[in-house]
């Protein structure tokens, strides 16, 4: 792509958050290079399993694949089944990740991904205004288990690797700085809230974003690229039968920045580690 082009689709992204491109038929490679013209690559670390999560020729592209070979499996099973942004367990998020369809089931197996500038506008004034520079804790630690089952326990050096951060629940977006609800499944408890009052707001929260009107589901196509934002989108992988289909996606992910918020008091709130 020249640099007017890139411009352009970057314009387009910024304005809708989840591009697909239809019938695409890349090497490995490809996928890396296009990824590049968006940012940073990111290398995903392995956690708490010893299958492999990357390509071993191409350790940027992550596999969510339920397909083994030879008895051992070819990446990670059952990744993101559940309501999150990429990265939102780190004090430095991923900006975007783009999942290319190789193998898509016929029935089910489809991603839904969800607003969060529209999650965030629908809100009543007092609910945002309660939220403006608020911020909630996100833990690998406490919820590696709960959202991953299927995998081994975190080590400790894992654990010492991935410390609880607070992000803003309102986030201001860096580039198009439109505000957005920034909390998922890794959030455990909202600042200055006891903890059983803080987990319901979670779950509301959680659930508000995860409504029809602020939702596009997407059915896969093998050959279908999806880049998306995780700034201001959430991500879920519906849950299909992988005892019965199979299905193997190859995804980039981008490198980001410290969440922020701007309020309407006009103070700086950022993401930070909890210490
Ligand atoms: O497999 C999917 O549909 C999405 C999995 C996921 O959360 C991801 O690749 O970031
Ligand atoms: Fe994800």
């Amino acid at each position: 792509m020249d640099s007017a082009t890139a411009r352009e689709l970057r314009d387009i992204w910024l304005e809708y958050s989840v591009l697909l491109f239809r019938k695409v038929d890349w090497t490995a490679a490809e996928h890396i290079a296009f990824t590049k013209t968006f940012g940073t690559l990111h290398i995903m670390p392995r956690l708490g399993t010893e299958i492999p999560v990357n390509l071993r020729q191409h350790p940027e592209i992550f596999v969510v694949s339920n397909i083994e070979k030879n008895g051992k499996p070819l990446g990670v099973k059952r990744a993101g089944w559940g309501w999150h942004s990429d990265g939102e367990d780190k004090q430095v998020p991923n900006m975007a990740s783009m999942l290319y369809g190789v193998k898509t089931p016929k029935v089910g197996g489809d991603t839904g991904f969800a607003s969060t500038y529209r999650a965030f506008e629908a809100l009543s004034p007092e609910t945002q205004a309660f939220l403006d520079g608020k911020r909630a804790r996100f833990s690998r630690v406490e919820m590696h288990l709960i959202n991953y089952p299927n995998l081994p326990p975190l080590t400790e050096e894992e654990k010492r690797d991935r410390p609880d951060v607070w992000h803003p629940i309102v986030r201001t977006h860096p580039e198009t700085q439109r505000k957005c609800l920034y909390i998922g499944r890794w959030a455990v408890e909202i600042e200055g809230m006891a903890d059983e009052e803080g987990g319901t707001l979670i779950d509301e929260l959680t659930t508000h974003i995860a409504k029809s009107e602020f939702t596009y589901i997407h059915k896969w196509q093998p050959g279908d690229v999806v880049l998306w934002d995780n700034r201001c989108t959430q991500h879920c992988a519906i849950p299909y039968d992988d005892s019965k289909e199979e299905r193997h996606m190859l995804r980039t992910t981008l490198e980001g920045d410290v969440p922020f918020h701007l309020t309407t008091d006009g103070r700086r709130v950022e993401s930070s580690l909890d210490q």
